[in-house]
């Protein structure tokens, strides 16, 4: 199954985050990393605190959503991820964009990622490794870049 994860992060070093979750990404259990985005600086959006630093992952991984889902959010409690209300600042989120051309709705899950066709800091990173992508019920991504023009990014590297 191939997957996109978007990952994010703007408490402590949040650009080693980012880093670190790719990292461990690419030796998730069943999974290989298939592309990493650049790491991305980012205005938080219906969100508070320092900037973020964002990036998109494509992995090819046999786990299931669920499972890929319990898979990252161990990744998020092994950076000390803490909820305390929705939105807070986050040493790392790790979500699930898109899985295969799959539509998921369930209370833990939703796929495609409900918000990513409205946040720059997905669709930028997310085009630059699959320019051509097609979101399942909402036809090609980039479609939606002009839509979000006015959030500001910047690519770092
Ligand atoms: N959940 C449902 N669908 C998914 C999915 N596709 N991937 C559930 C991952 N999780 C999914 O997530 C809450 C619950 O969503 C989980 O228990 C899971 O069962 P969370 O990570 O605890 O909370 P969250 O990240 O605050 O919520 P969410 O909905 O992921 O937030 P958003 O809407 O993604 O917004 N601004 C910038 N610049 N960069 C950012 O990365 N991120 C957010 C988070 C807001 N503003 C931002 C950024
Ligand atoms: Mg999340």
């Amino acid at each position: 199954m191939i997957a996109y994860v978007g990952i994010g992060a703007n408490l402590g070093d949040a650009r080693a985050n980012v880093a670190d979750a790719l990292a461990r990404l690419a030796t998730l259990a069943g999974s290989r990393l298939l592309a990493q985005s650049s790491a991305w600086r980012t205005a938080p959006i219906d969100s508070s605190g320092d900037d973020y630093i964002n990036a998109v992952a494509c992995i090819d991984t046999t786990l299931g959503a669920q499972d890929l889902l319990a898979a990252l959010q161990a990744i998020e409690l092994a950076h000390g991820r803490e909820r305390p209300y929705r939105n807070a600042p986050r040493t790392l989120d790790l979500d699930i964009l898109l899985y295969n051309d799959e539509r998921i709705d369930s209370a833990a899950l939703q796929v495609p990622h409900p918000r990513m066709l409205e946040r720059a800091f997905v669709l930028a990173p997310l085009l630059e490794i699959a320019p051509s992508i097609d979101v399942p019920g909402h036809g090609p991504a980039r479609g939606y870049l002009a839509g979000v023009a006015g959030q500001a990014i910047e690519r770092l590297n």
